[in-house]
């Protein structure tokens, strides 16, 4: 782990989600206070925090919520394919309530939850990198997409860094053969996030969010000034996940593509 940079002020959306949950108590060591947000349900503030909760679509509150904030670690929205309504509040307007309020209050960098979805569309047979044309597999894929044109955007013009992190699967255990491939450890979430946070010049910058897994469809070259570097792998969980889905149907969607059953969801 390199070592910590204390922001003075950091921000984390979405702390109430499975996610958030893990990385609260970790990235206290990464800052003087920790702001925690989300739409309700964070429990008291521990020592060194600040529970401001809030809807990402609520402009004014939003612009309040990042008052003398530093950096944010955004991982607030809705994280699976939805009705497009929702997904406008809480990923499109949220998004972009959140860059807006980053100018206005003077925030210099974000590390973006995106996700695998933004290129959810590429074969499950091919190799992509970041630098390849996004080919979102649903609302929440397009939202994801949003963010990171959204963020590039605020670099460009403000110069407010971002690094999207294009999250693979991050659950304690991969849960299927896909997550084989696409398994982020919460160990490995917080070396990513941390790197994200303290390494020293990122401009706009897009990683997978995946551990050292022994076959996988990302290749994370174009963001090795990240400095991110996983320690776990899926291989332990190999032959678990082998049994719990010991045959594939080769003409099924969610086998073809790399966004698994999300591309097959909907319309609602
Ligand atoms: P989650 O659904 O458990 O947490 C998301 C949190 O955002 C929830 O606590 C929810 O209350 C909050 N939220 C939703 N709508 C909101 C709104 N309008 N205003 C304020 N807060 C709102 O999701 P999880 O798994 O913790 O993921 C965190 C982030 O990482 C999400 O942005 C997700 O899209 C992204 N991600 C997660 C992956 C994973 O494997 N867990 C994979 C790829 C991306
Ligand atoms: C995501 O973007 C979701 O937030 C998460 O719940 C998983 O489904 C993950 O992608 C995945 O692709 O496995």
């Amino acid at each position: 782990m390199p070592t910590p940079t204390l922001y003075p002020r950091l921000l984390l959306t979405g702390a109430a989600g499975g996610l958030g949950r893990q990385l609260r108590p970790r990235l206290k060591a990464h800052c003087e206070v920790l702001r925690v947000s989300d739409l309700g349900q964070l429990g008291e503030a521990q020592a060194g925090e600040e529970v401001m909760p809030m809807p990402l679509q609520d402009r004014a509150g939003v612009l309040r919520l990042l008052e003398g904030v530093d950096a944010v670690v955004h991982l607030g929205g809705i994280s699976t394919e939805q009705p497009f309504d929702d997904i406008l509040q809480a990923n499109i307007l949220g998004v972009y309530n959140l860059y807006e309020a980053a100018r206005q209050q003077g925030t210099r960098r974000i590390v973006f939850a995106s996700s695998n979805h933004v290129t959810g569309f590429y074969r499950q047979d091919e190799v992509i990198d970041a630098n390849m044309p996004a080919r979102p597999d649903g609302y929440y894929g397009v939202s994801k997409a949003f963010g990171e044109n959204l963020a590039r955007f605020y670099f460009d013009r403000y110069g407010i860094e971002t690094v999207a992190m294009r999250i693979g699967s991050s659950f304690p255990e991969p849960k299927d053969r896909r997550m084989l491939a696409t398994w982020l450890s919460y160990d490995d979430l917080e070396r990513l996030v941390v790197a994200a946070l303290s390494s020293p010049v990122v401009g706009y910058s897009v990683i997978y969010g995946m551990s050292n897994n022994a076959h996988v469809w990302w290749d994370n070259t174009p963001a090795k000034h990240i400095g991110y570097q996983p320690q776990d792998s899926s291989e332990p969980f190999r032959a678990a996940a082998q049994a719990r889905q010991p045959k594939l149907d080769t003409q099924d969607p969610a086998v073809i593509y790399q966004g698994g059953g999300f591309v097959k969801m909907g319309p609602f």
